[in-house]
């Protein structure tokens, strides 16, 4: 890393910097942020990229971050693994999302090849541990798919009732219902399907003015795109694409949320210009904003 990006100050066990703008975090390769609010705090929760240029994933392990502004980011001790997953010990930290339940943290992750596992926690901050000690989700359940790394990229959404969602899938989008112990599938899964919707991977459900929003990657190289519901299981209506290409990177992988009043658009690029691509890619915010009619505007991908 070139000594003009930013660099974080060692505080305990802790790292703590302040963003020049995007790519927000500049001393480490980061990917997928699932964001998460809790009171006064967004805690970011991203993949992190090993490989540097353009050699393939390397994805140990993943990383969590936290500010109240912002700008000024603290980077805690590792919370969790790919090799915290026994079954899964080949495999990659691919994309994962973290939900809170009852005062616990709950970290869904893809493991690539062999499923998504989940791993809890009494902190946001972790350490995390495998909840299951095997798959919670698996390619048997992706039932429409024949491809290996078909069962990945969770994402959860806790509904106003309380109820517990959560979709995932490449190529193919899956859903069910969760049941409220967080770990357990809860009945039936469902595939989501709409005109105009080409999924690659990376769905993400937010709630804005009691509509649902269902944002994913489309297309290869990715852009975002998003359709909208009434209902959480849908008829779902395509709605456009969010945002452009991101810069050198093949994927794109948003979260959508609402902090302190605004609503926020995290991604990643390959923005770094040293050894960034497709496998060394770095998160970045940007704000996201509706038209009066609910629907969003282009996402303004942006160094600032
Ligand atoms: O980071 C590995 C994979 O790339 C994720 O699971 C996908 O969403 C894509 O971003």
């Amino acid at each position: 890393v070139l000594p003009e990006l930013v660099q974080p100050t060692e505080k305990g066990d802790r790292y703590v910097f302040k963003s020049k703008g995007n790519p927000i975090i500049q001393h480490h390769y980061t990917a997928d942020p699932a964001a998460l609010v809790q009171g006064d705090t967004l805690w970011m929760y991203v993949g992190h990229d090993f490989a540097g240029g353009q050699r393939g994933y390397v994805m140990k392990d993943w990383l969590v971050y936290s500010t109240t502004d912002m700008k000024t980011w603290t980077e805690y001790p590792v919370p969790l693994k790919i090799e915290d997953f026994t079954w899964a010990k080949s495999g990659d930290a691919f994309a994962g999302h973290v939900a809170e339940r009852n005062g616990k943290y709950y970290w869904y992750i893809s493991t690539n090849w062999t499923g998504i596992g989940v791993a809890v926690a009494d902190r946001p901050e972790g350490p995390f541990k495998d909840a299951l000690g095997k798959p919670l989700l698996t390619n048997k359940d992706c039932f429409a798919s024949t491809h290996s790394w078909a069962c990945i990229d969770p994402a959860i959404f806790i509904d106003d009732d309380g109820t517990p969602w959560i979709f995932w899938g490449n190529r193919e989008c899956y859903f069910a219902k969760l049941k409220d112990n967080m770990i357990e599938i809860d009945g039936e899964i469902k595939q989501v399907n709409f005109d105009g919707f080409s999924f690659t991977e990376a769905p993400w459900i937010h709630k804005y003015k009691g509509k649902y929003y269902l944002t994913y990657a489309t297309e290869f190289p990715e852009k975002i795109a998003y359709a909208m519901a009434d209902n959480i299981q849908g008829p779902y209506e395509y709605k456009g694409i969010l945002n452009e290409i991101a810069g050198n990177s093949n994927t794109n992988h948003q979260s959508v949320v609402e902090y302190k009043g605004k609503w926020y658009f995290l991604y990643h690029n390959g923005g770094i210009q040293t050894d960034g691509g497709s496998y060394s890619r770095s998160v970045c915010v940007d704000l996201l904003e509706y038209n009066d009619d609910g629907t969003i505007k282009r996402i303004n991908m942006t160094t600032e």
